[in-house]
């Protein structure tokens, strides 16, 4: 009876099994955890026997000489071909699948990752985000903050503790490659955990050109020549700057002629975990299931106390998890939906959620009617509300109830506190900044090689390149107050700090126009106090009663934690960590080539560096490395 039942799973997760990603997952009594990953360059709509594929009555066959799919031929198995939108390109993946393998494992265990680069003529670092790396900052995978890059055909190996708990992401931090592809999901299970009812979605926008390259950077250079889309956010943010994304995909799969949609496995009545991940590099996605409630339970890593909405937006790396399970239960085959919060253009991918195993159609579900009766809940939105007549209510991310504990309760001691200002600048392409500072990568492993830091900033900077950092005292409770204001705000940056989870005390918004949803004042709570040309060098709080943590508004008792948050457009995001985790850490954008441009700072805690490195942890030579900005 007892093998029957287990053969029936096998059979079952066989037919489930549509299109797998693969899955490494640790044993959970192991106490290390060894796997591989190898970094390649591929292409889309290719299989290594038939050469290019084209899609045709939902399957994949080669394409013959006739410009026709060769049907006379076998069908190539979907699984082994990556299809993001069906359209044939470059791509930078890990083991040859879009998104890469993921990563599963539990909490405490030891981790040794193999990160091998096959890429003919291009060098990478794997950073494991939203992971403290407590002991082991040389592992954090920045190249030359972190470590040398690891050079065409050798392999570097990552070790470290999975900790904390949560939905985590790795990816290539070099250049433009994790937008063409390179990275997956990190999951640490809780300790010795049983989690079976559980899925990964992980959504992007996908575009048509690679971007690695750097050739179509050039190409797109001031102008867009691209086909693709040009997105207008409510508050008036337009996301197209240089790259212009044409579609977008779920688990690696478009909305591609005929081929069948992503399917997850519904189970039954019982509720069940969705980890989502924004693995893209520009556009925020709202995500919703048609008739589900979503529970959300964690945000970016962090449990917090469930709230019920309609969908959840997530920003390129973050990661939302919720429960959930259908409110019609005669309906067994869902769409879920990911939509780009823009208002005009919006960009749309589904995915099927299906409950019965003999289903083959598509769902013919409709999405949630928002109304001013019944208007919907949007947890997580990049600004504080959508226009008046989409009937769909904000819940932003500092209006969750933490249910971690957080060791900085207490209100900090004067002296052991410090407070920085931090604006994110994009005045236009290529220039991106911090503070008027565009960064600029040292050229060998900043951390385990301080001294060949030859570019440091000085007060003399405005607009210029140069390695900023920001040192901190050990043990110093530390505010940013990180702003979007002034004529370089961008769009709500989502902003990333390396080796912390913060705490988010507060939000600030900008006023907005109630109709249309654009920004009609900036959040005037914070001043420029030192402009130059485009940049704000300098910012306060309007209020100089409002220092030294004097914030009203500010939550103390149970802020969200996170390692990821977006300054709303026009307004700013207070946050707090402690400096206690040695180590040189980076704080930067997420939207990729605003990082490449510039929008990056390294966070010094390396006073209290004392955990060195293994003796045979390569020095990198005193070549000049590949530097950001490009020029
Ligand atoms: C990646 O590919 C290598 C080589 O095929 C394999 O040994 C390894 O297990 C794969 N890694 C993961 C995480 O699946
Ligand atoms: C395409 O043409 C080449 C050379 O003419 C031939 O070798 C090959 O078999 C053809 N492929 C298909 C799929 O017809
Ligand atoms: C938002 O307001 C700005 C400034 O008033 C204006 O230039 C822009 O066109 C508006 N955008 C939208 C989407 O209404
Ligand atoms: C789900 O619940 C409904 C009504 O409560 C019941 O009729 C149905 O049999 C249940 N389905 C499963 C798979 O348990
Ligand atoms: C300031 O720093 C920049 C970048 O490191 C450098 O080029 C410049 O010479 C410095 N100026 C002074 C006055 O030190
Ligand atoms: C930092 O704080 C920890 C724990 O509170 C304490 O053990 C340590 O001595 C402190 N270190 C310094 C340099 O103050
Ligand atoms: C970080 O701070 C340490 C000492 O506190 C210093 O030796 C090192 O040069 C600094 N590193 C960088 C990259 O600024
Ligand atoms: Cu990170």
């Amino acid at each position: 009876m007892e093998t029957m039942e287990v053969f029936g799973t096998v059979l079952l997760a066989l037919l489930w099994s549509f299109h797998p990603t693969s899955s490494f997952i640790c044993d959970k009594n192991a106490e290390v955890c060894e796997t591989s990953l190898i970094a390649e360059h591929h292409l889309t709509m290719f299989h290594p026997n038939a050469n290019k594929v084209v899609p045709y009555g939902g399957k994949l066959y080669p394409y013959n000489n006739d410009s026709k799919p060769a049907t006379d031929l076998d069908s190539v198995p979907e699984n082994e071909v990556i299809i993001a939108n069906g359209i044939q390109r470059p791509v930078v993946v890990f083991n040859k699948t879009l998104p890469g393998p993921n990563i599963i494992v539990y909490e405490g265990q030891t981790v040794i990752i193999h990160v091998t680069n096959k890429m003919s003529s291009e060098v990478l670092g794997v950073h494991w985000h939203g992971l403290y790396q407590r002991n082991t900052p040389f592992m954090d995978g920045v190249p030359f903050i972190t470590q040398c890059p690891i050079l065409p055909g050798q392999t570097f190996t990552y070790k470290f503790q999975a900790y904390p708990k949560g939905t985590f992401w790795y990816y290539s931090t070099t250049g433009l490659q994790r937008i063409d592809g390179a990275s997956g999901a990190l999951i640490i299970r809780p300790k010795g955990a049983d989690t079976t009812t559980e899925h990964i979605l992980q959504v992007q926008e996908w575009y048509d050109n690679m971007h690695s390259n750097g050739a179509s950077l050039l190409a797109n250079f001031g102008e867009d020549t691209q086909h693709g889309k040009h997105l207008v956010s409510p508050d008036g943010a337009i996301y197209h700057s240089i790259f212009t994304p044409t579609s977008a995909l779920i688990n690696g799969k478009g909305n591609v002629n005929e081929m069948p949609f992503y399917t997850f496995k519904g189970y039954g009545n019982n509720s069940f975990l969705f980890r989502t991940i924004a693995t893209g590099a520009v556009l925020p996605f709202k995500i919703s299931i048609d008739s589900h409630k979503l529970t959300i339970i964690q945000a970016n890593g962090y449990r917090v106390k469930g709230i019920n909405v309609d969908s959840v937006i997530l920003n390129p790396g973050e990661r939302i998890v919720f429960k959930t399970n259908r409110l019609d239960s005669r309906t067994y085959n869902f769409w879920i939906r990911a939509t780009t919060v823009d208002v005009t253009n919006s960009i749309e991918i589904r995915a099927i959620l299906r409950y019965d195993e003999n289903e083959v159609a598509e769902p013919k579900t409709s999405p949630t009617i928002c109304s001013s009766k019944k208007p919907c809940k949007v947890f997580n939105c990049p600004f504080e509300s959508f226009p008046v007549k989409v009937y769909m209510k904000c819940i932003t991310a500092d209006k969750v109830d933490s249910l971690e504990p957080t060791e900085l309760q207490k209100v900090p001691k004067k002296k052991q506190f410090k407070e920085y200002f931090l604006n994110f600048e994009y005045p236009g392409t290529p220039k991106a900044a911090i503070n008027g500072k565009q960064f600029l990568q040292p050229t060998a492993s900043a951390l385990t090689q301080p001294n060949s830091i030859s570019t440091p900033c000085n007060t003399s900077c405005v607009g210029c390149q140069c390695t900023n950092s920001i040192n901190l005292k050990h043990n110093d409770t530390v505010h940013f107050v990180l702003t979007n204001i002034g004529t370089g705000k961008g769009w709500g940056h989502p902003v990333h700090l390396h080796g912390h989870s913060f705490e988010l005390l507060k939000m600030g918004f900008p006023t907005y126009n109630r109709i249309t949803g654009n920004i009609t004042t900036e959040n005037e709570e914070i001043k420029c106090i030192k402009r130059r040309n485009d940049y704000c060098m300098s910012f306060t709080w309007s209020d100089s009663s409002w220092m030294n943590g004097n914030v009203p508004g500010l939550n103390l008792v149970n802020p969200p934690l996170k390692d990821t948050v977006v300054i709303p457009r026009g307004g700013y995001v207070v946050i707090r960590i402690r400096a206690n985790n040695p180590g040189l850490w980076l704080l930067h954008s997420l939207v990729d080539h605003q990082t490449l441009y510039g929008m990056s700072v390294m966070i010094n805690e390396s006073s209290h560096f004392v955990h060195q490195p293994p003796s045979d942890f390569p020095k990198c030579g005193n070549f000049d490395g590949i530097q950001t900005p490009l020029h």
